[in-house]
């Protein structure tokens, strides 16, 4: 069988949850870059690839395409079933199930959330210093969503290792989910003040009651999780860019740190 070619951005998080997966897999691969802001994804030639016009997608053999993230796990669940250890997606219907749930609540609750906010608040305000440009009411809702999801996935996972009960091993849910949120690591604690001043995010720690106010440690066994799911031996090899642009966007928080306090 030969290796899929993966279109592939670093800074897209369906991306690096592909990328962690055939590492994590050791199934051999390609990786096409896509750069977006040079918009890699909306030229002619991409749309063969992918008529959605988004990373991730693959290209297998006899030039079979797919894109979407959760459909190219489960593909290569399907086709590399040999390589695949069992706990990323387990035969058991009930156990598949509950993942398939997960999958599905990430793409319709949690991911445009996530994305809406980190967005606005990053992308838009500080990188292309648009600040101006930001609509304050739909970051709030979209950030409102995020502190509710993230609080029901702090009750999801309970007392257990990983999101699906009763598994001691990862799967893909968990991967989906964690490089979804782990991404929130680019957002300041107080995501008003900085897109509206740029101010570094300590100046506004305090105000912990402001709807705006985004901190970690209001979700300690998420956090757990999270670290956790980082000892995956793919994550630092995946990250290393992201890693980076979270130093350098937040030096003075001690951002990862502050998990093992918690
Ligand atoms: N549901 C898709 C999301 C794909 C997606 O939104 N990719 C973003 C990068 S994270 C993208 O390609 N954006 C380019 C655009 O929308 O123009 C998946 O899980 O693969």
């Amino acid at each position: 069988m030969e290796a899929p070619i993966l279109f592939y951005e670093p800074g897209s998080p369906p991306c690096r949850v592909v990328l962690m997966f055939l590492l994590e897999n050791g199934i051999p691969h390609k990786i096409q870059r896509i750069k977006l802001f040079e918009k890699d994804h909306l030229k002619p030639e991409y749309q063969k690839v992918n008529p959605f016009q988004k990373v991730p997608a693959i290209q297998d053999e006899d030039g079979f395409y797919l894109a979407e993230s959760h459909a190219i796990l489960k593909y290569l669940v399907r086709t590399r079933a040999s390589m695949v250890q069992e706990h990323w997606y387990p035969s058991d219907p009930r156990k598949r199930a509950k993942i398939d749930e997960l999958l599905d609540w990430h793409h319709s609750s949690l991911s445009w959330c996530t994305k809406v906010t980190v967005w606005n608040a990053v992308m838009v305000a500080k990188f292309m210093k648009q600040p101006q440009s930001v609509s304050i009411p739909v970051v709030e809702f979209a950030l409102d969503r995020v502190k509710k999801s993230l609080a029901t996935l702090e009750q999801l996972i309970g007392d257990g290792p990983f999101m699906i009960k009763g598994m001691e091993q990862p799967s893909i849910a968990d991967l989906s989910i964690f490089v979804e949120i782990d991404n929130l690591r680019l957002l300041p604690s107080n995501v008003l003040a900085y897109i509206q001043t740029n101010t570094p995010t300590s100046n506004a720690i305090e105000d912990r009651n402001s709807r705006y106010y985004f901190s970690w440690t209001e979700y300690p066994r998420l956090c757990r999780w999270m670290e956790r799911m980082r000892q995956l031996k793919s994550y630092s090899q995946v990250h290393q860019s992201f890693e980076k642009v979270v130093a350098m966007l937040h030096p003075s928080t001690t951002n990862r740190n502050a998990f093992a306090k918690i």
